[in-house]
């Protein structure tokens, strides 16, 4: 059976398309996931059993998004004692300032690591980053992301002085 590393849960599968973020950094960064839809209310048995046993099973860190009344990454976090990320998702209602508050107000003793709402991509880096703590090849996979990702920056910028404010506007809305 293959060793899942992290796990990746929602409340609902109305949150998959934001979760989905985490997902492709984890796979981008070839850690092995797994991806779950379980309730903190509506299927409280099956999220029991789960978090219960994810120890057993070999899962290093959770990533869970919840929307609302958002208790499912606070929940898991009161039964597995590893790192829970929670991602707030946007709500209709409230815009996810409920889910927001509902994930980052937990009580002292039992932490849950809040990302930004709808921020599952930094959810899934800032799984890799501990993950890397103990792991010199994704270290490494990591900081070429990094330089990646300041390279394009830099360069933006540069396009930006070349082409000047109305052109480069232009460009970014085709
Ligand atoms: C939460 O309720 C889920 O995490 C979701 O964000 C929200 C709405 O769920 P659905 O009614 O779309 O299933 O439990």
């Amino acid at each position: 059976m293959k060793n899942i590393t992290v796990s990746v849960i929602m409340g609902s599968d109305s949150d998959l398309e934001v979760m989905k973020g985490a997902l492709d950094i984890l796979n981008g960064f070839g850690v092995s996931n797994e991806v779950l839809v379980l309730s903190a209310h509506r299927t409280f048995e099956a999220t029991r059993e789960y978090a219960m046993s994810a120890i057993e099973r070999g899962i290093k860190i959770i990533i869970a998004g919840a929307g609302g009344s958002a208790h499912l990454p606070g929940v898991i976090a009161a039964m597995f004692p590893l790192p829970v990320i929670g991602v707030p998702i946007k709500s209709k209602s409230l815009e996810g300032l409920d889910s927001l508050l509902s994930i980052v107000q937990m009580p002292p003793g039992i932490p849950v690591a809040t990302v930004g709402i709808n921020g599952a991509k930094n959810a899934g880096l800032l799984a890799i980053q501990i993950l890397s703590t103990s792991d010199k090849e994704l270290a490494k996979k990591l900081n070429d992301f990094r330089s990646k990702q300041k390279e394009t920056v830099l360069k933006k910028t540069e396009k930006l002085k070349s082409l000047g404010v109305e052109k480069y506007l232009s460009i970014l809305k085709k």
